[in-house]
């Protein structure tokens, strides 16, 4: 998984390999393999390891079969579904991912509260897309690499989603960047989306790693190298965000 690139970070880059980071994420792991967290459980820290806990809600959003189901299952360290199975409703998934921020000496705990919902339900239900997006602080708006359309309607996608009034993070996700050969969306076209849109776009491969077992991976310091960049990304750029708001930061656009 690839993320956009910041000109200037405010985390310390690449602390989940540290030995300190390795420390804090241990409690998102249980047994080497990744935990799953519900709605109403959060990581058990010890008095040893201090932090304070950002969370975020973010909505996933984008036409059928992109990807949404198996980008959350994927940073969440779940096994990707190989097959396409339309999600029924809302499906919600707590990512709990530990960061450290440059000037402050206690790490940031993100915890990420994913809402993904398969379109028939946007559709169908008035109240669906209000429920996806109170209290929401981003929207993921998703393409695929291999679906030319869903990247020609990511504009026409924002404009149905979002209201020009409503202030939340927008954040371009293509998916299924490891089907090159079936590419259809090329890296002009995203210097070009980037360049009259101005907003971030992350490239992910949603596919298993490994050796899985129990639907979860076998190793899940192995799984978490391959979600960080894109959890890296969300924390940097709504973290930041956050800063601009509070006049704490000056916005680099
Ligand atoms: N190779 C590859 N396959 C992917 C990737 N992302 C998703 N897929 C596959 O694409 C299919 C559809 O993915 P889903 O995540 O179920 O799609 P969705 O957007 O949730 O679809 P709905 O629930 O119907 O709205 C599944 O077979 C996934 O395994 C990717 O990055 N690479
Ligand atoms: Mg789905």
């Amino acid at each position: 998984m690839a993320a956009f690139p910041k000109p200037e970070s405010w985390m310390v880059p690449d602390w989940h390999q540290s030995s300190e980071g390795k420390e804090y994420l241990g409690c998102i792991l249980r047994r080497k393999k990744r935990k799953f967290f519900g709605q109403i459980e959060r990581p058990v820290l010890s008095p040893q390891l201090p932090a304070d806990i950002a969370s975020y809600k973010i909505f996933v959003c984008g036409k059928s079969g992109v990807g949404k189901t198996a980008l959350v299952a994927k940073l969440a360290g779940l096994e990707v579904p190989s097959m396409h199975h339309e999600t029924t409703g809302i499906q919600t998934t707590c990512v709990y991912w530990p960061v450290r921020p440059r000037d402050s000496d206690r790490p940031v705990i993100f915890r990420f509260q994913f809402w993904d919902c398969g379109e028939p339900a946007l559709k169908k239900f008035d109240h669906v897309l209000p429920d996806c997006k109170e209290k929401a602080d981003a929207v993921l708006f998703l393409f695929s690499f291999t679906d030319r359309s869903s990247f020609e309607d990511v504009p026409a996608l924002m404009s149905r989603t979002l209201g020009q009034d409503e202030d939340l993070a927008r954040i371009v996700v293509g998916t299924k960047l490891d089907q090159y050969m079936h590419a259809d969306v090329t890296e002009q076209d995203l210097l070009e989306f980037q360049r009259t849109w101005r907003l971030p776009v992350m490239r992910v491969r949603n596919v298993n790693g490994p050796r899985l077992v129990d639907g979860r991976s076998l190793d899940g310091r192995a799984a978490i190298a391959e979600s960080a960049p894109v959890l890296n990304g969300l924390a940097e750029h709504l973290w930041h965000r956050d800063c601009v708001a509070a006049g704490l930061t000056v916005s680099a656009e």
